[in-house]
C-alpha cells in the first residue's frame, strides 16, 4: 500500500552535498560518500533526505547556479552514482528529494548562452530581457539579494537581463511557455529516475511583473529588526514586482500535476521573503493542488523565538491557510548554525539545542533538520582568506556570509579531517567540531545527537505529533505550552525555554506523564517543575 501522505509531518534531513563525505580523496564531498553515511541518516531516524544541488554547475553560488538540469557535476559523481544512492536510500527506508533551482540558471547554461547570443534567437525570450531607460540605467529599481542592482548588461544584445542573485544567475522567463514546458521535462526527468520529490529553490521569484513596475520602499513601520540588514538595501524594498506573482499559482498546478502522474511524490517549495513568507507559504500550500508544503524564513531569522514568537508564527500560518502545511527548520545552508544564532551566550548548549530539538519536532508541520544540527554543531568561524561564499566575500566583514554553517560534517574525531576525507577539504573542518563529532557523541545517552534519535523515535509513537492539530495553551514568561492532538490521542506539550528552572501549571484535564523524550520534569501538586533548557510531555486523558 503506497502511502501518498507520508510527507505530512515528516522529517526532513537536508544534506549539502560538497560537505558530507569526500569519497574519493579530493576535498569535497560526493554522492558516492552519501550513499556511504545513510546508515547515520537511517539510525537517526529520519524519513527523508533532501539533498542541495548535485548537477552540472560552474559553482559561482555551489551548485545553485545549474548549467544542466538533467546530469551530475563530475565533482559530485555521476548519474549512475545517484541512481545507486537512491536504491540505497531506499532500502533503508529513506525518501530522496533533490533540489530544484528553477527560477534561474547559470550564465553557462548552454538556454543562456544561446539567449544572450542576439535578440532574434530561438531562445531570446527565455530570460528577462529589458532595455535600458534613455540615461542608459537599468530598467527600474529591483535589487539584486546578493547586492546591487538585479539588472547587469549584456554587451552583445546591448540589454540588460535580470538577476535576482548573482549576475551569474540570470532568471528565467516563465511568462514564455516554452520555458514551462523546458522546467517540466526536467521535472519529469527526475522523477522517471526514481526520486520521491523535489524541494523547490525559491519558488515565489518564479515570475516578475511583465510590466517591469518599480518597487516601492517599505514603510518603517512594516519593518522589523528580521528584516534589516544594514549592510543590504535589498530588505528596505516592498518587493511587489520583482516576485510573488499571481501567474506562479498556474505554473505551481502545472508542476503539481506531473507529480500527481507518480505514486506518492511531494514537494517543500522555499518561499524566499521575509516581509510576506507566511501568506505566500500558506497560498501555495492550500488547494491540495500546488506545493504540499512549504517553509519561509520566521525560525532563521537572528532573533531566538520566544514562547510569544514561536505561537504567533504558527498561529499566523494557519490563520494565512487553515489547510497549508508548513516545514519548519531552524537551521540550513544559508544560515548561522541556531545553536550560535540564538544560543550565543547560553552557558549549557547541548541543553538549549536538546530543548531547540524536541520544540522544533514538537510543531504542527513538517520538520527539515540540517546535517551536523543533530550534533549541535556551532558556527565555524572562518578567516577571510578561506571564504568561498560569493555574498560572505561581498558584505565582509558586516556580514560573514554563509561558509560558516557549510563546513564538513565530523564524522570521528580521531580520524584525519573529522573523517570527512583524507585531502585538505574545500572549507576547513573547524577544530571545535571535533569533540561533537558522531564517533563522540554516538551511543553516549547524554549527548544531544542521542537526543535527536531518542526524541524522533518518541515522535513516531505518538502520531499526534507528525499530523495533529495544534492549540496553544500558554505563553507565559519562558514557557510554551500547547496541545497536539489527534483522533483519540492528545498531547501536553510545555517547554521551558530559558536558562532557570520554571514551574507551570498542569491543564485542567487528568494527566498521564509520557515518558521516552529524555527530559526530567517533575509533576508536583497542580504543577510542572521544568528544569533550565526542558520539556514535559503528557496524554491528556
Ligand atoms: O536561497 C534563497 C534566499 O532567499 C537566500 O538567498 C537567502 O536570503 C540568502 O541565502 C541569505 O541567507 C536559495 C538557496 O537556499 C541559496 O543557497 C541560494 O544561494 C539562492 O536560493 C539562490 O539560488
Ligand atoms: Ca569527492
Amino acid at each position: 500500500e503506497v502511502d501518498k501522505d507520508w510527507w505530512r509531518g515528516a522529517v526532513i534531513y537536508q544534506i549539502y552535498p560538497r560537505s558530507y563525505q569526500d569519497s574519493n580523496g579530493d576535498g569535497i564531498g560526493d554522492l558516492k560518500g552519501i550513499t556511504a553515511r545513510l546508515p547515520h541518516v537511517a539510525s537517526l531516524g529520519a524519513d527523508a533526505i533532501w539533498i542541495s544541488p548535485f548537477f552540472t554547475s560552474p559553482m559561482k553560488d555551489f551548485g545553485y547556479d545549474v548549467s544542466n538540469y538533467t546530469d551530475v557535476d563530475g565533482i559530485f559523481g555521476n548519474l549512475a552514482d545517484f541512481d545507486k544512492l537512491i536504491a540505497e536510500a531506499h532500502r533503508l527506508g529513506i525518501r530522496v528529494m533533490i533540489d530544484l533551482v528553477l527560477s534561474h540558471t547559470s550564465d553557462q547554461h548552454p538556454w543562456f548562452v544561446e539567449s544572450r547570443g542576439s535578440r532574434t534567437n530561438a531562445k531570446a525570450d527565455w530570460y528577462v530581457w529589458a532595455d535600458s531607460k534613455p540615461d542608459g540605467t537599468p530598467p527600474n529599481n529591483w535589487l539584486s539579494i546578493f547586492g546591487g542592482s538585479a539588472w547587469a548588461w549584456d554587451p552583445t544584445r546591448l540589454q540588460y537581463y535580470l538577476h535576482n542573485f548573482l549576475t551569474s544567475q540570470p532568471d528565467l522567463n516563465l511568462h514564455n511557455p516554452d520555458v514551462q514546458e523546458a522546467l517540466l521535462a526536467v521535472e519529469r526527468f527526475w522523477l522517471e529516475r526514481g526520486v520521491d520529490g523535489f524541494r523547490l529553490d525559491t519558488i515565489n521569484f518564479y515570475f516578475h511583473d511583465k510590466q517591469l513596475r518599480d518597487n516601492p520602499a517599505l514603510a518603517p513601520e512594516r519593518r522589523n529588526a528580521s528584516t534589516a540588514p544594514t549592510v543590504n538595501p535589498y530588505n528596505y524594498q516592498e518587493h511587489l514586482y520583482d516576485k510573488n506573482q499571481p501567474e506562479n499559482l498556474a505554473f505551481l498546478k502545472r508542476f503539481r500535476a506531473v507529480m500527481d502522474e507518480f505514486p506518492a511524490i511531494a514537494a517543500v517549495g522555499e518561499v524566499g521573503d521575509s516581509q510576506r513568507g507566511l501568506e505566500i507559504a500558506g497560498e501555495y500550500t492550500s488547494g491540495g493542488d500546488k506545493m504540499h508544503m512549504c517553509y519561509a524564513f520566521e525560525f532563521l531569522a537572528p532573533e531566538a523565538p520566544t514562547p510569544e514568537r514561536v505561537a504567533e508564527v504558527l498561529r499566523d500560518f494557519h490563520k494565512a491557510a487553515p489547510e497549508g502545511w508548513a516545514c519548519w527548520a531552524f537551521s540550513n545552508h544559508d544560515v548561522v548554525r541556531h545553536v550560535s544564532r540564538w544560543g550565543d551566550g547560553v552557558a549549557d548548549q547541548d541543553a538549549y539545542a536538546k530543548l531547540l530539538a524536541s520544540l522544533l519536532l514538537s510543531l504542527r508541520g513538517s520538520v527539515c533538520i540540517y546535517q551536523g544540527e543533530e550534533l549541535a554543531l556551532t558556527e565555524a568561524e572562518l578567516a577571510y582568506e578561506d571564504l568561498k561564499d560569493p555574498y560572505g566575500i561581498q558584505f565582509w566583514p558586516d556580514f560573514k556570509g554563509r561558509d560558516g554553517c557549510r563546513t564538513p560534517m565530523v564524522w570521528d574525531s580521531a580520524a584525519v579531517n573529522g573523517g570527512f576525507g583524507d585531502a585538505k577539504p574545500w572549507l576547513p573542518v573547524a577544530a571545535e567540531h571535533l569533540k561533537r563529532a558522531v564517533s563522540v557523541q554516538k551511543g553516549n545517552e547524554a549527548s544531544v545527537m542521542e537526543h535527536y534519535r531518542r526524541f524522533l523515535q518518541f515522535r513516531k509513537a505518538h502520531p499526534a505529533f507528525a499530523k495533529g492539530e495544534i492549540e496553544f495553551r500558554g505563553t507565559d514568561g519562558p514557557v510554551l505550552a500547547f496541545v497536539r492532538s489527534h483522533g483519540n490521542e492528545k498531547l501536553f506539550c510545555v517547554f521551558n525555554m530559558s536558562g532557570a528552572a520554571a514551574a507551570a501549571d498542569l491543564p485542567k484535564e487528568p494527566v498521564e506523564a509520557l515518558e521516552g523524550h529524555g527530559f526530567a520534569a517533575a509533576i508536583k501538586d497542580n504543577k510542572v517543575n521544568l528544569p533550565a533548557w526542558s520539556a514535559f510531555f503528557a496524554r491528556l486523558v
